[in-house]
């Protein structure tokens, strides 16, 4: 399509301003058929950055390789650039938006040179939903937009969605690469250095530039920086959220159905169990978002979330068909793989991928590969961020009513991260605020690639610690806002902690998780019928021993220790939340959040002193 094509003036105006500054040999707009995105690739393959898979093997599907200063989000280049610094909070980093946009006009004045920019009008949540948001990216990678045509709604469709006057959010985005007259790629993916990376939100005018880097989350507009990033500050002034949540759909064995959402911090399984297969007979599983979930009220007073994708962005390394297959199936064809291994019959190969290396490959920075197994240090064949992209449509679990406009209502809201100790296996908030509690001191353990200083745990809260837009302490509040706002606490959906990840003393799992994670999901389901065996505890409602059923492999007193309230641990966990954490946002903190602190302390003090009622004591 043509700029000529599009009848919104607001939308033709910036896509003259932006050409003219960024100079691109020429502008194209994507109409989102299935015949553009083959000839938008096939100019990457001509390039030399995209590599066919054998049709045979995985039809229609590509590998691209990045550079090797690009290959994940870049935290400490992503800024907010709130008007006022404390506006963007303790959690972001923040630089002035006036001084901001003249280093980037900088940066941009000429940046697209020989190269084509690419016009994606792009809806996140179905096209014509009244809670759908709709995007602009212009961007000067073909990379981007095959990427965006498989994980939003791209083209015609959301061009005439937004008419002549539709509000859209600015994304603007370049490799920061422009290219000399005669010069091509050459094979080698185009970005800008470090110093020069730059993803750039502008909360209050709700724009989004990003300059530098081509890779995932900095350059693919619609996921982070605008469901997440700017989506909070659209949803904190129009009294929704916008959530780093799966969301999942289990039915039970009579065919009764219940939804349910999940946040939890990267590396925590978060695919893995938005397409779990469970292990109890006669329960299944569906899925409708790996990543991002928009929640609000629906007519009815209930809770709905709307899944805003329409692709999954999943990280590769580990897995396989036992793992989850459901994903794999998915990734079979029409996918984008970026920094896996190559074999030499041009198929895709990974560490965990469930079976040895076929022969000879060329690893993700395009040199040839033996896998040793004897060699404990051989550095991988494929990224530990490598991805695939591919239609959520594609996925053999796919739920039904993914696409539904209105979304769907939600019983359960799960929170979780990686604790090997002190968290149990599961536990349920007593109220909204408790829940709102439990999310901002969601943590995993640290690990070597996370060596914060202090408690030797990394807080996420809510799993959005890099993607809230405004202050973070103000964010907390807007939750509680919301539960406030509900017409009755009993519609609200109740808030769980959960915990995979417990392990003895020894360092063995104490839960074998995957699939086996359904029987909590099951007990989480009777919670919300209000049949669940539970018992009240001083860190909130828990499963009674016999509650959930055990898995092959756990014994009763792994059981126990799974269901364990650690009383001391709790205590320390207490001290490390009022001295370390809560601190780091100053007097935005609600003071509801402090409260539950204190009366949390109290309830475990109760129980060290022997004046508990309930059964936390072993
Ligand atoms: O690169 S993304 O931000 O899209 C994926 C992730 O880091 O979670
Ligand atoms: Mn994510």
């Amino acid at each position: 399509m043509k700029v000529s094509d599009i009848k919104h003036p607001g939308l033709v105006a910036w896509i003259r301003e932006v050409s003219d500054y960024c100079t691109p040999d020429s502008v194209y707009v994507m109409d989102g058929s299935v015949d553009e995105y083959d000839a938008i690739m096939q100019k990457s393959v001509e390039n030399g950055i995209a590599i066919p898979l054998n049709p045979e093997k995985k039809p229609n599907s590509f590998l691209f390789r990045s550079d090797p200063s690009d290959v994940a989000r870049v935290e400490k280049r992503t800024f907010i650039a709130s008007a006022k610094q404390e506006d963007a909070g303790p959690t972001n980093n923040w630089i002035d938006p006036v001084e901001l946009k003249k280093t980037l006009k900088d940066l941009y004045r000429g940046c697209m040179k020989g190269r084509t920019m690419y016009v994606i009008v792009f809806s996140m949540g179905p096209v014509g939903s009244e809670f759908s948001k709709i995007g602009v990216e212009l961007t000067d990678s073909e990379y981007v937009a095959c990427n965006m045509f498989i994980m939003t709604r791209v083209g015609r469709k959301v061009i005439e969605e937004l008419g002549t006057d539709g509000f859209f959010i600015h994304c603007l985005h370049s490799v920061g690469k422009p290219l000399a007259d005669g010069e091509t790629d050459g094979g080698k993916w185009p970005c800008a250095p470090m110093e020069k990376k730059y993803i750039a939100h502008f909360p209050e005018t709700r724009e989004i530039w990003s300059f530098g880097s081509g890779y995932g989350g900095n350059a693919l507009l619609g996921k982070k920086c605008l469901a997440l990033r700017i989506a909070t500050v659209m949803a904190r002034d129009e009294g929704w959220l916008a959530e780093h949540m799966l969301i999942l759909k289990i039915t039970n064995p009579e065919g009764r159905s219940r939804y349910i959402t999940a946040a939890f911090p990267s590396a925590c399984g978060k695919t893995n169990l938005a397409m779990l297969i469970p292990t109890i007979p006669g329960w299944t599983v569906h899925t409708l978002s790996d990543d991002i979930a928009w929640l609000r009220y629906g007519k009815d007073g209930r809770l709905y979330a709307m899944s805003v994708e329409a692709g999954f962005f999943g990280v590769v390394p580990g897995t396989s068909m036992k793992s989850n297959p459901n994903a794999m199936l998915a990734a079979q064809k029409n996918t984008i793989y970026t920094n896996v291994a190559l074999t030499e019959d041009k198929d895709v190969w990974w560490e965990g991928i469930g079976y040895d290396a076929p022969g000879k490959l060329i690893d993700w920075q395009g040199n040839e590969w033996i896998q040793n197994k004897a060699d404990k240090d051989q550095k991988p064949s494929s990224h530990p961020n490598s991805r695939f992209t591919a239609p959520a449509s594609q996925c053999p679990c796919i739920s039904d009513d993914w696409e539904d406009p209105r979304g769907v209502p939600v019983s359960a809201i799960l929170f979780g991260g990686r604790r090997p100790s002190t968290i149990p296996l599961v536990h349920m908030a007593r109220s909204w605020t408790h829940g709102t509690f439990l999310g901002s001191i969601v943590g995993s353990e640290i690990t070597a690639a996370t060596l914060d200083a202090g408690s030797g745990i990394r807080r996420d809260p809510m799993a959005m610690k890099p993607f809230i837009g405004y202050n973070a302490g103000d964010y907390f509040n807007h939750w509680l806002k919301v539960g406030a706002a509900a017409k009755s606490q009993d519609l609200l959906p109740k808030i769980f902690y959960v915990n995979w990840f417990r392990k003895t003393p020894e360092g063995k799992w104490l839960w074998p998780g995957y699939g086996e994670n359904s029987r909590v999901l099951k007990w989480i389901f009777e919670c919300c019928d209000g049949v669940a065996k539970t018992v009240d505890t001083p860190i909130g409602i828990m499963p009674t021993v016999d509650a959930i059923d055990r898995p092959e492999g756990v014994s009763e007193e792994d059981m126990k220790e799974l269901l364990n309230v650690d009383v001391d641990g709790w205590l320390k966990e207490v001290d490390d939340i009022r001295n370390n954490y809560y601190p780091t946002f100053g007097d935005r903190l609600p003071r509801q959040l402090s409260e539950t602190l204190d009366e949390l302390e109290q309830r475990l003090k109760k129980a060290k002193a022997g004046k508990c009622c309930c059964c936390c004591k072993k």
